[in-house]
């Protein structure tokens, strides 16, 4: 049995629910997989060693999987609004799946660029899924985003990398969100950074809340980076970027500037974890929290852990950590640390079972 009103009011995806706050085009049309409305979960792990109250940002339960659909609905919706046929984006995967699945929704050709051999199985077949053209360069996701940029220069084809700001009109409800839900920003917010876009955008979010009266602060935005591909950290382009993290194995974020300056104006910082933690990290949070993300997501987290053995604090502090994308997109990853997958195989009896697991 139902109660209540019905029908039910659905959530209608990031733009409709904060067109007045987004720089769109007046009166654009959205193209909208429903979007955004991502969970807020709890984490008794992460708020147990800390001693603060530790919130992860879900954003695995967007359409395709990742955070990416928050910037896409946007450039999307806007490409077609300005009769664009075609749309390109270089991608390390997350980019392309979002960018697929919305182009179809709207009838639009998608042409993807991927650097060669590292894009996860899982973002592979939602490209090729949602029809997609394949492209691969012979060379990295640096290399990728240079060509897409003279592919929209000279040709008929809409750029949809977050280096177009619409994308980050539309990332940036992720912020929105959490002040709605916890009804003020953080004290912290902790999250991965690749390319540098979602940084940026949740920067200028909590921006704007605050100067609209909606949240009373700004967080202290916190970056986290694979130590091989670090830029960010270290202030000088990485030419061979390398990291299990294959999401955010960026050796020259197009957003750097963009990024610095969340860093530095809200007094945060980047610093750069080993594959080692990211995938420690992964494993924990899956085993602890019950959320499965993929490596890069995990890199938030596997920062928050390195902070608290380096004896940093976070007591009495209300922290956000943004898990950017879905476990199931890189199983291949997932395993490598594991054995056999499979711990026994008995027939299929009762007590040969029960035996096999301890319980007699
Ligand atoms: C899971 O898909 O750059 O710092 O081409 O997929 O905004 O780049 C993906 C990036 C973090 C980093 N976590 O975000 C792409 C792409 C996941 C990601 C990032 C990405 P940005």
């Amino acid at each position: 049995m139902t109660s209540g009103p019905w029908p039910r009011r659905q959530w209608l995806g990031v733009i409709e629910e904060y067109r007045d706050l987004l720089e769109l085009p007046a009166g654009l049309e959205a193209v909208t997989l429903r979007e955004g409305g991502t969970p807020l979960v709890h984490s008794e792990w992460l708020t147990g060693l800390t001693g603060g109250q530790v919130w992860l940002k879900v954003e695995a339960n967007n359409p395709t999987g990742s955070f990416k659909d928050r910037g896409m609905t946007a450039a999307i919706s806007v490409a077609r609004h300005e009769g664009a046929q075609a749309v390109v984006c270089a991608s390390t995967g997350n980019t392309s799946a979002s960018m697929a699945a919305y182009a179809a929704k709207a009838g639009l050709k998608p042409l993807v660029l991927i650097p060669e051999g590292k894009i996860a199985a899982g973002k592979m077949a939602q490209a090729v899924v949602h029809g997609a053209q394949i492209i691969m360069v012979r060379g990295n996701f640096d290399h990728c985003l240079d060509l897409a940029r003279g592919l929209a220069r000279d040709y008929p084809v809409a750029l949809v990398n977050s280096v177009n700001p619409v994308r980050l009109q539309g990332q940036k409800t992720a912020s929105f969100e959490i002040v709605d839900f916890l009804g003020d920003a953080p004290d912290y917010h902790l999250l991965p950074v690749g390319n540098a876009g979602n940084i940026a955008a949740y920067w200028l979010g909590y921006q704007q809340y605050a100067e609209l009266g909606r949240a009373s602060r700004k967080p202290v935005m916190r970056g986290f980076q694979a130590e091989g591909a670090a830029p960010l950290v270290t202030g000088e382009p990485f030419p061979d970027p390398e990291t299990k993290a294959t999401a955010i194995r960026v050796g020259n974020p197009a957003s750097w500037h963009l990024a610095e300056m969340a860093a530095k104006e809200s007094e945060g910082r980047f610093a750069a974890v080993s594959d080692a933690q990211i995938l420690a990290a992964q494993v924990e949070l899956a085993r602890r929290d019950g959320v499965f993300v993929e490596p890069a997501s995990a890199a938030g987290v596997a920062g928050m852990l390195a902070e608290l053995a380096a004896g940093q604090s976070y007591a009495g502090k209300t922290v956000v950590i943004t898990v950017t994308g879905h476990g199931l997109k890189d199983t291949a990853t997932a395993l490598e640390s594991f054995g056999d997958i499979v711990d026994n195989v008995v027939d299929a009896d009762v007590e040969a079972a029960a035996a096999a697991a301890g319980l007699a």
